[in-house]
């Protein structure tokens, strides 16, 4: 494994880990309380982001959270568009769109963003269309019902197969639109419309996923499938996010999106270097 830190592009190859740092600029942003709403505030995050190992951060304007409100199109371009401009005037990153409006999808892509990220798998209205006309990679997120309800009583038959029919249908939809496969990546959507059980059931079996032969892209970063297990508190959830982190990759992910970068980056590097001297041929270099 190959931890990237500092390209100004999406890595596709799933052998490149790569950690998405989260940068919501959301008023009600559930985990941060909307406190980098403000530009100056947000670009200082975003640079202490890259410092700490992001190669990939990721703008929304939307909240996803569970019970969360609808954005109209207006506010949503404004809360966006001025950062993802500044970030790239300033910054050599990858920049990722969270959006599911293709209004959103086509101003981003043309203010140069390297990555759309849709938690509806470009299911809205007028999406394939604006992906197919860009080249960009998208990542499609699995949820079950919509963030207003979808916590309220998730159901499935079987909760792995129903989401690799759903990846299934979701790529042969993306291909007939005029998206190459090459350019997607998968993201079973942990949190959303899910219970606890279906997530950790996910978690352990994302290697699953990896007979589509497509990039896994794993969210667990401080989320209620970490507080409800634990019994934790928004803020009391980092061991939590890196122990969940660690696993996804350890199971196939190499996209993690997260709030804590730093932190996460210090597990994969321990990560990393265990998997390195799993073969004792003396190339390792680090002494103690
Ligand atoms: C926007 N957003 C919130 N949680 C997410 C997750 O788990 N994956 C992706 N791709 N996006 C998410």
């Amino acid at each position: 494994m190959n931890i990237l830190t500092s390209p100004s592009q999406v890595s596709l190859n799933p052998t490149d880990i790569q950690i998405m740092g989260i940068l919501n600029v959301t008023p009600d942003s559930f985990s941060d309380g909307g406190k980098f709403f403000h530009l100056g505030d947000a670009l200082f995050q975003v640079e202490q982001m890259i410092i700490d190992g992001a190669s990939i951060v990721d703008i929304g304007g939307e909240s996803t959270r569970p019970g969360a409100a609808d954005v109209v199109l207006k506010d949503e371009l404004e809360r966006t568009m001025p950062i993802i401009e500044a970030i790239k005037q300033r910054f050599d990153v990858a920049v990722s769109i969270d959006t599911s409006k293709a209004g959103v999808m086509k101003e981003a892509i043309a203010h140069g963003v390297d990555l759309i990220n849709d938690v509806r798998a470009l299911q809205n209205e007028g999406c394939l269309d604006v992906v197919a006309q860009s080249n960009l990679p998208v990542c499609l997120m699995h949820m079950q019902g919509l963030p207003r309800t979808m916590q309220t009583n998730p159901q499935y038959d079987d909760v792995i197969n129903d989401v690799l029919q759903f990846f299934t249908e979701r790529i042969e939809t993306c291909q007939r639109a005029g998206i190459a496969k090459e350019r997607l990546i998968l993201d079973p959507g942990f949190g959303f419309g899910k219970t606890l059980a279906q997530n950790y059931q996910l978690l352990a079996r994302l290697n699953d996923f990896q007979a589509l032969g497509l990039p896994i892209l794993s969210g667990t970063s401080r989320k209620s499938m970490i507080g409800n297990l634990l019994n934790r508190e928004v803020a009391e959830r980092l061991t939590g996010s890196i122990t969940t982190a660690i696993l996804a990759v350890q199971h196939g992910a190499s996209i993690i999106r997260v709030h804590d970068v730093k932190e996460t980056m210090d597990a994969l590097k321990v990560l990393s270097f265990t998997e390195a001297c799993r073969s004792d041929d003396n190339k390792i270099s680090k002494k103690g």
